[in-house]
């Protein structure tokens, strides 16, 4: 069993909707389990400006998988939203990134974690440092809060709320 860190985020069509049918369905991957989910934030596109703000958030999982089923599973997921990609960092429907994966480092043409941007970014770590402050980047050898504090002043991630189905995903037994 493995502590797995996704990150999600959309900012295409009903994004919230679309969010929630993407970790309902992170929910039915085999061996997977969600046990914590943060907060959604509104955030400011990062990369390619020009496109309308994101809902971001992130998740922690227990699985049984390797990381790249679990990458197989997350894709597919994606695909089965409708995703298009036109563009990289272009609007999405729905993208499904893995974060961390315990203390482990993978790299494969495919694959690659600890996700090699996600220190740059707010829209990745403020979410990640409500469910998993004390986690350690296996690589940089920080905690995700030290990492966000790295950062420094945060802007454009704000806070949303949090709608009970998010509630709902954690409780799901294997
Ligand atoms: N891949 C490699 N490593 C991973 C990993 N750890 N998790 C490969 C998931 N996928 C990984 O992904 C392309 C390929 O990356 C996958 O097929 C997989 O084999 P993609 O999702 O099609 O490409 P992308 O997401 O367009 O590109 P990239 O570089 O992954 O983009 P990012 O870094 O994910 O950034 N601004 C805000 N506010 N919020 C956002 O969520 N997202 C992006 C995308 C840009 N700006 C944003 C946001
Ligand atoms: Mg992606």
């Amino acid at each position: 069993m493995a502590r797995a860190h996704v990150a999600f985020g959309g900012n295409v069509g009903e994004v919230e909707a679309n969010l929630r049918r993407a970790l309902e369905a992170v929910v039915r991957l085999p061996k997977t389990r969600i046990v914590r989910v943060s907060s959604l934030y509104r955030t400011a596109p990062v990369g390619v400006v020009d496109q309308a703000p994101f809902v971001n958030g992130a998740l922690a999982a227990d699985t049984e998988i390797e990381p790249e089923a679990l990458l197989a599973g997350l894709l597919a997921i994606e695909r089965s939203l409708g995703r298009t990609r036109e563009r990289r960092w272009g609007p999405r429907t729905v993208d499904l990134d893995i974060l961390l994966w315990e203390q482990r480092v993978v790299r494969t043409p495919d694959l690659e974690v600890p996700h090699p941007r996600l220190q740059e970014r707010a829209f990745v770590l403020v979410p990640l440092a409500e469910i998993a402050a004390e986690v350690r980047h296996p690589l940089l050898h920080r905690t995700v809060g030290a990492l966000l504090e790295a950062l420094g002043p945060v802007s454009g991630v704000d806070r949303l709320g949090r709608p009970a189905w998010l509630d709902a995903l954690e409780e799901n037994p294997c």
